[in-house]
């Protein structure tokens, strides 16, 4: 009799613990975001509020992120494409056509900026816009000086006083790097005739002297530590940064800067839907967007959330120009075919 007592009492032992590490298994988000681009807190008080788990990974470019989403065989429910990007990805059909009557707070967003998204996505089908910003060059003040950079221009970057230092970074990314040639010869980011595309790969071939990699994220460490002395970097990062040493310093050049749009799009391919909407909507609280914006120190395109903004950051020229400025920056668009010329140059750039 013991002995039949005994198995049975285990068996019901393991049955409960199994029951219990079965209710406990919570359901996961997968998210795929650009790097120090949410306020952390936010994830945290999300999983709280719904008993879920989130799987946050980070890329810091679109070509990675969007390598590892063809490629990854870990899918993802949301991921946060710039806007020419969300164009690639739709024609690629992998974007999920939102349901808007999910999202309670989609009311907030500015419908000046739903309407530029249109320039990628018609009809705001497929991603909310999440966070917009500008390109422009960041420095340590301790190896440049005021005088290097006093013309103001994408020039600094071809300068005499860093001949032969290797101590310039551009960012890893054709659109960025061509783009800000393309501003300086007095064309726009999207243009692709043969003119303004040569005219930017003779400026390139003179930076390119200077440059010793194209990186998107090690410049943030490295400037810090005179490792890089000048980075082509986004305007909010570089904000970042300069709260934490005063050493570091940026500028948006005078003849204008790139201009991109951040969007959250959710894959055909997610498994979770119902919660991939529920942090969709989340992040378009108009509370959350305002602290997320914040911490981020990028502008967000939820209107209500700007009302809320406190004096410093909606005076901060860095990262709200007046519109004199804003005039002279395009948004980088989709280019489809066309990019491949604007790709050419860059690999030309990076293996010379
Ligand atoms: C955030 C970088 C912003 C992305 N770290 C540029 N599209």
């Amino acid at each position: 009799m013991k002995k039949i007592m005994i198995p049975a009492a285990l068996a019901l032992i393991l049955m409960t613990l199994f029951m219990v590490a079965c209710s406990n298994k919570k359901v996961t988000l997968y998210i795929f975001n650009w790097s120090d681009y949410i306020d952390t807190e936010l994830i945290k008080e999300f999983e709280e509020a719904n008993d879920c788990k989130i799987r946050y990974s980070t890329f810091d470019s679109n070509e990675n992120m969007l390598t590892k989403v063809k490629s990854s065989t870990q899918s993802f429910d949301i991921i946060f494409p710039s806007g020419d990007h969300v164009s690639i990805l739709a024609e690629l059909d992998l974007l999920e056509e939102l349901d808007k009557s999910k999202l309670m707070n989609y009311g907030n967003l500015d419908s000046l900026l739903l309407k530029k998204a249109q320039s990628f996505d018609m009809d705001n089908k497929f991603s909310v816009p999440y966070a917009w910003g500008l390109t422009g060059l960041m420095y340590n003040t301790q190896f440049v000086s005021e005088e290097i950079v006093a013309s103001g221009g994408w020039n600094i970057l071809g300068d005499s006083f860093f001949d032969g230092k290797n101590k310039i970074t551009m960012l890893d990314d054709a659109r960025e790097v061509i783009g800000a040639a393309l501003i300086y010869s007095g064309y726009s980011v999207n243009d692709t005739t043969p003119a303004a595309l040569e005219a930017a790969h003779t400026v390139l071939k003179v930076w390119d002297r200077n440059i010793t990699q194209f990186d998107s994220d090690s410049y943030k460490n490295e400037l810090q530590d005179g490792t890089t002395w000048l980075a082509q970097a986004y305007n909010g990062d570089a904000l970042q940064q300069m709260e934490e040493n005063e050493d570091l310093a940026f500028i948006l050049p005078k003849e204008g800067a790139a201009m991109w749009m951040d969007n959250m799009v959710m894959l055909k391919s997610s498994q979770n839907k119902d919660l991939a909407y529920k942090f969709i909507d989340f992040l378009l609280d108009a509370e959350n967007a305002k602290r997320n914006s914040e911490y981020t120190m990028y502008p967000t395109p939820n209107k209500t959330a700007m009302h809320m903004m406190g004096e410093a950051f909606i005076n901060n020229k860095l990262i709200n120009p007046d519109a004199e400025y804003l005039d002279k920056c395009h948004m980088i668009e989709y280019l489809g075919e066309e990019a491949r010329n604007i790709d050419q140059i860059y690999e030309d750039i990076k293996m010379n």
